[in-house]
């Protein structure tokens, strides 16, 4: 009577056997060796990388992150914030990264910028300035209002130095799926000024170790989490920029030592950047 009560079905294992992509932390000195050894083919070229993301979704840590891989130790030049719930880098800065020797860096720098925010947050036109080198450095980011052709902060000049030669959106992968509607169109509505302008985009995916236990548990798992590629696929599907252009990160926040796993994830991302920046500056060379 009332036939066979169905069997539950055995729960999905959240791991992949194998990860879908191949990074360990033995890819760690290689990239760091890459990336020492970068040189732009032109000479007095500098690649300048612009983050941008939602706020809090850790552009600031990204950039302290890269900063203390580098220089092997931790880092803490760009402020980052864990009350604030709202913008808390107002300003457009310069991040230049010191090699061993004094007074020597290296040929790239990062801009961070104030984060979207659906009320708040910076306006998309003074991002789009930015790309074209018109926002000097210390702007002080007016979400009421773009930044107008007579202000001081207006670079009525720009050298190509000044420009952006890569765009990386920033955006934390636990709350991927809760992202509002007008921020991924402002993503989007930035991302398509830069495809106009030819300026290649890349997207790293930060706080993996809260978008999943097993990632938590292990770092090493990020590539195997099955979770995580889908969120990878579709945030890849809601603006446009491809798998192979989207990093998983772990931003160093809480920990005082270096780990060789949270390492590799962030070089890889940043070897990734410094390709496609060079690339761009060959292509508008030629
Ligand atoms: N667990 C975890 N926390 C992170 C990570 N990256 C950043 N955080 C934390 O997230 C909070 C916000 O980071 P910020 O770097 O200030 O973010 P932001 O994008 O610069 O934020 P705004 O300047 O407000 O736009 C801080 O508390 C960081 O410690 C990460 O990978 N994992
Ligand atoms: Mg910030």
């Amino acid at each position: 009577m009332g036939g066979e009560k169905s069997k539950p079905k055995p729960e999905e294992p959240p791991l992949l056997d194998e990860p879908w992509r191949k990074i360990n932390s033995g890819d760690k000195q290689h990239d760091l060796q890459y990336v020492r050894d970068y040189k732009p083919q032109t000479e007095g070229q500098q690649l300048r990388i612009l983050l941008h993301g939602p706020a809090g979704a850790g552009k600031s840590s990204f950039i302290n992150s890269v900063q203390s891989v580098l220089l092997g130790r931790m880092y803490r030049q760009a402020l980052a914030d864990n009350i604030s719930h709202s913008c808390f880098t107002k300003k457009y800065s310069t991040f230049r990264i010191q090699r061993e020797n004094p007074d020597t860096f290296y040929p790239f720098i990062l801009n961070d910028i104030m984060g979207l925010s659906p009320q708040k947050g910076v306006q998309v036109d003074d991002v789009k300035l930015a790309f074209t080198g018109h926002l000097k450095e210390g702007y002080v980011f007016n979400p009421g209002s773009k930044l107008s052709e007579g202000n001081e902060f207006y670079n009525k000049s720009p050298t190509v130095n000044d420009k952006v030669h890569v765009l990386v959106c920033i955006v934390p992968a636990h709350t991927l799926s809760s992202m509002s509607d007008e921020t991924v169109q402002k993503i989007r509505d930035i991302r398509l000024e830069a495809s106009r302008l030819g300026i290649p985009q890349v997207a790293i995916l930060t706080k993996v170790d809260q978008a999943c236990p097993e990632i938590n548990k292990d770092l090493k798992n990020v590539y195997r989490s099955k979770y995580m590629k889908e969120r990878m696929e579709q945030f890849s599907a809601d603006v446009g920029i491809p798998m192979n252009c989207i990093f998983p990160v772990k931003n160093y926040h809480e920990e005082i030592k270096l780990n060789d796993d949270t390492d590799a994830l962030i070089l890889s991302a940043l070897r990734h950047i410094i390709d496609c920046g060079e690339d761009f500056i060959n292509w508008k060379a030629e």
